[in-house]
């Protein structure tokens, strides 16, 4: 029997499959070469007393943090404020999105305290961009629409509203948060990693992860590649940094609040792995 892995806690794998969830345990053999993720898609042997998964199917891609195989998208998920969006966060976002070839939506959640002023920077580089009040029920059919069939990752800071909005979509009680009166910060609600399965089917994973920049990037045209609107233009010089350089194509296609992302990234990975 087929299934995907929706949760893995304490050792036991919990499978989604045509006959429910099962909670199962992994061959030996198996672990030998290879441990589930959440994501994998996996041969289920069932006995009359338990459960084991024999087999894990080809990945198409596996996140490393938080660790999800077979993503089809990131939604990342804003809000207009409380907390304030963050337009690094989400270039930070764009730029894991873009390297590991996922769809991505971008989502600005509680409008109905204010009024959002990122949104067109993220339409005009051609992404989807959502404006929306959970408190309000808006917009739930076009986000319903945009999530069927897909593996969705939820993505975005503490008191976004991602929990409410698995929530709406499920009609499922799990925790949400306050945010906090003073720092407008949320508190980290939500910990563990776990797909949970759409009524229009596909699964969504309200994830507590993508708290660092896990992209292997090796030299900075990579970096450069991930910000999709220099994507058609290649820059003159080799090795370009696209800093100082005069005439660098790459840095004339991005806006300035762009390239201050750019430049913020670049560093942050020269620190990690310097070239
Ligand atoms: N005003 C307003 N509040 C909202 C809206 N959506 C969610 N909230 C509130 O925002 C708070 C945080 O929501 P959560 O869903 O817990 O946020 P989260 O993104 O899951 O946070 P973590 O799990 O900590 O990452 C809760 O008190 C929600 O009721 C909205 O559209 N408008
Ligand atoms: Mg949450
Ligand atoms: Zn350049």
């Amino acid at each position: 029997m087929e299934g995907v892995v929706v949760r893995i806690l304490a050792g036991v794998f919990t499978v989604n499959t045509v006959e429910g969830l099962y909670d199962c345990s992994v061959r030996g053999k198996l672990k030998l070469e290879d441990i589930p993720v959440v994501g994998d898609n996996v041969i289920v042997e069932k006995t009359a007393t338990e459960a084991v998964i024999i087999s894990i199917l080809p990945r198409r891609n596996i996140l490393e943090r938080p660790k999800i195989a077979n993503v089809d998208q990131m939604f990342i998920f804003m809000a207009a404020t409380a907390p304030d969006p963050n337009n690094y966060l989400i270039d930070r976002l764009t730029v894991l999105g873009e390297y590991w070839q996922l769809g991505l939506i971008i989502g600005f959640n509680k409008i109905d305290l204010k009024k959002n002023e990122l949104a067109d920077i993220y339409r005009r580089l051609g992404y989807e961009v959502l404006e929306f009040s959970l408190a309000k029920d808006e917009n739930l059919d076009v986000i319903n629409e945009l999530l069927k069939d897909k593996i969705t990752v939820l993505a975005g800071p503490s008191g976004s509203g991602k929990t409410t909005l698995v929530n709406h979509l499920v009609g499922d009680i799990r925790r949400t948060g306050d945010v906090s009166e003073k720092s407008k910060r949320g508190k980290h609600t939500t910990r563990v990693v776990e797909l949970i399965k759409l009524p229009s089917g596909g699964f969504i994973a309200d994830t507590p992860g993508f708290s660092r920049l896990d992209v292997f990037l090796d030299n900075p045209q990579k970096l450069a590649s991930c910000f999709r609107e220099t994507q058609n233009s290649s820059c003159y010089f080799q090795n370009c940094r696209h800093l100082k350089e005069p005439g660098c194509s790459v840095r004339e296609k991005m806006s300035p609040e762009r390239y201050e992302s750019y430049k913020q990234l670049l560093q942050e990975i020269e620190e990690m792995r310097p070239w």
